[in-house]
């Protein structure tokens, strides 16, 4: 059977966290699509086109790593992709009920395809966008949470709250 998974989140923008999880998921299986998806609870500082091109910059050196953006169902765009795992993340206690209710969401809808977890590395058990936005929006430094590209792209975002 193809293990092809889907890494979905909506990595705005993409950390050392993210990157971690997707480089040891593409050690994992054949085929990683990322997926940058919209989640309703959240308010993106970044366009999902900015996001992508963020994730393509750092993923550039994974030749089975494909990002890609999905305005829907999760499960719709893994079915599209032939895939039959959902790669997420986990961190702290706190991530555990969120990803419980979103993993046998995505069971109803389609029971064929299996989410998997990864634990985070320790040393970025701390890190999550929210943190890294909230840093940088005070012109704090961001290089050890976040790659060159992003932290770019974020002075560009915050660049007139400096002045
Ligand atoms: N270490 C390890 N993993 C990390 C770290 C870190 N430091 N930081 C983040 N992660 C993991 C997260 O746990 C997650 O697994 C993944 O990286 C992405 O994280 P986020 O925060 O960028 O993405 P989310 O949680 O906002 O993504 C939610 C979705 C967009 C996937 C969800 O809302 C969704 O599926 N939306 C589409 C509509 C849908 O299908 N809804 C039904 C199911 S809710």
């Amino acid at each position: 059977m193809a293990s092809i998974a889907v890494c979905p989140g909506s990595f705005d923008p993409v950390t050392y966290g993210h990157l971690d999880i997707i480089k040891r998921g593409a050690n994992v299986f054949e085929k990683v699509y990322v997926c940058v998806l919209n989640n309703s609870s959240k308010k993106p500082l970044f366009t999902v086109e900015e996001r992508c091109e963020l994730l393509r910059k750092v993923t550039g050196n994974l030749p089975n790593v494909y990002i890609e953006s999905f305005q829907g169902l999760l499960v719709d765009y893994a079915r599209s992709k032939n895939a039959n795992a959902i790669l997420r993340g986990l961190r702290a206690v706190s991530d555990f009920e969120y990803e419980m209710q979103i993993t046998s969401v995505n069971r109803v809808l389609d029971e064929n395809i299996e989410t998997f977890f990864m634990m985070t590395n320790n040393q970025y058990s701390f890190l999550s966008s929210s943190i890294v936005k909230e840093v940088a929006k005070y012109g704090g430094k961001v290089s050890e949470l976040v790659p060159y590209e992003v932290e770019e792209a974020l002075k560009k975002k915050y660049e007139h709250m400096y002045k």
